[in-house]
């Protein structure tokens, strides 16, 4: 019977629109501080809230490409960033990371867990990808 490693569960954020190398560095820095991964996967509503437009891709066909990594072992609809604490309760969290452009702004979690802000991957974004594609 070998022992078990303790349970260390990791919660993060995002809308991984048009998914790319920087969303899955960050996934799977994030799974490396733990043993489980849950992603809180924005709804296409607070997209629009948060970036004032559609996702491309839409909430079932993002779920799915981030239910299919290795890394995620549970996606749940982020429906308001204004319920990061019920979602670490909900999902009884030990960690909450985001990429550093978040540097700060879940502070507010320290009460009820472990907050970490991972380095970004450089020179990539969805809102740069779209525009590259418009230019072609
Ligand atoms: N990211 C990264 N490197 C990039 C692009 C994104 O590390 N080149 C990280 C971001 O820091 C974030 C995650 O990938 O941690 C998801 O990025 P987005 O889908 O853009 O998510 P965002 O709009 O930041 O939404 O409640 C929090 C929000 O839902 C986060």
């Amino acid at each position: 019977m070998t022992a078990q490693s303790p349970k260390r569960r990791v919660i993060t954020f995002g809308t991984f629109d048009l998914f790319h190398i920087g969303h899955l560095n960050i996934l799977k820095r994030a799974r490396a501080l733990g043993t489980e991964l849950y992603v809180g996967l924005s709804s296409d509503e607070l997209n629009m809230a948060k970036k004032g437009r559609n996702p491309i891709y839409d909430y079932e066909h993002r779920k799915q490409i981030l239910e299919s990594l290795r890394c995620v072992d549970q996606v749940f609809k982020e429906e308001s960033l204004e319920l990061k604490v019920d979602y670490v309760k909900q999902f009884q969290a030990d960690v909450l990371t985001m990429g550093a452009d978040w540097e700060g702004k879940f502070d507010f979690c320290k009460p009820y867990c472990e907050v970490i802000y991972l380095p970004r991957t450089p020179s990539i974004s969805t809102t740069e990808l779209i525009e590259i594609i418009r230019e072609i």
